[in-house]
């Protein structure tokens, strides 16, 4: 197997940046800016280090029609790194990844190495010895085992065997795990995008899992107000991931200063179809003009109390615009 060898001390993991043009959920306007500046700190800090930038996924937060703007901006901030990139679900569309989506255009102009395939990706060769990394991107299965003697007659010895992956798994707290924590032989370390709120790493057999968490504050809730937007370390003898604080602005610098909901687990709101939705439309909104009606129409359940009060609401802004 023709693997890429990069000679680097480690590994400088970035999780899901979910960059977009338009700020998501409650974000205020300076989303991208803020997004670009921490992806630049993230990159500037891995070359000074002397680690390998690999982003654990959902680089975008929207797969499509990111502006061209956007696009040129990274493509100028990433070419001289060229950060590996594992897919995630925001980056692809309709559960694909094709050429129509955002991140095909940052692999065509050959300024990310693209971890689009699931197995062995790269080999870090480090002063203690080389490493093997690989991947699951979105879409394809953490594997079993890994045949590492196999590998290891053609490519030679690794001294860690390091997995990145973009999965539902069993940290705590978590409420959707699809892969339990458990030893993966011939695997040292599996290291998990995705889930956005860091988790403290397990141990199972051979096999540690870590879940650094994303860079980006998402929800509006405690959770993001209490915690340092981190990026992590890895190196070959670690026995944990280090954190590194990313300069960030101040929560009500980035988020409007208004009460918090009653308390939401943060899994809950990144999943809940409805402000997935109403993201979404708020997106179009700015782009293609209405819409707000048919998502209402298709969304509120005539039953519920609080359906007549969005209903005035609604009447009330339209009536008010005409
Ligand atoms: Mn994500």
């Amino acid at each position: 197997m023709n693997l890429e060898h990069i000679q680097a001390d480690g590994l400088f993991l970035i999780g899901d940046p979910h960059i977009a043009a338009t700020p998501p959920g409650q974000r205020l306007s300076s989303y991208t800016s803020d997004i670009l500046d921490k992806l630049e700190a993230c990159l500037k800090r891995s070359k000074e280090l002397n680690l390998v930038p690999l982003i654990l996924g959902d680089l975008f937060h929207w797969p499509r029609d990111n502006s061209n703007s956007l696009l040129v901006d990274l493509i100028a901030l990433f070419g001289p790194y060229k950060p590996f990139v594992l897919i995630g679900n925001h980056d692809k569309y309709q559960a694909r990844f094709t050429p129509d989506v955002s991140m095909a255009v940052l692999d065509a102009a050959n300024v990310v190495r693209l971890m689009s395939e699931p197995g062995p990706a790269f080999v870090l060769e480090t002063p203690e010895g080389n490493v093997l990394v690989g991947a699951s991107p979105d879409g394809f299965p953490i594997p079993k085992e890994f045949e590492r003697e196999e590998f290891e007659r053609e490519n030679g010895k690794f001294i860690k065997v390091v997995w990145v992956a973009h999965h539902n798994v069993a940290f705590p707290n978590y409420k959707k795990p699809h892969y339990a924590i458990k030893e993966i032989p011939g695997i040292d370390w599996l290291i998990n995008g995705h889930i956005h709120g860091p988790r403290p790493s397990s141990t199972a057999g051979g096999t540690t899992w870590a879940n650094p968490g994303n860079i980006s504050r998402m929800a509006f809730t405690r959770l993001s107000l209490e915690r340092k937007p981190q990026a992590t370390i890895w190196t070959p003898h670690c026995t944990d991931l280090e954190r590194w604080d990313i300069p960030h602005r101040g929560f009500y610098e980035v988020f409007p200063n208004q009460e918090f909901l009653p308390e939401q687990d943060d899994a809950d709101a990144a999943e809940s179809k409805f402000l997935q939705g109403l993201e979404r439309l708020a997106w179009k909104r700015t782009h293609e003009g209405s819409g707000l009606k048919q998502f209402l129409e298709e969304n509120i359940d005539p039953d519920q109390p609080e359906s007549k009060l969005i209903w005035d609401l609604y009447t009330e802004v339209t009536d008010g615009n005409r």
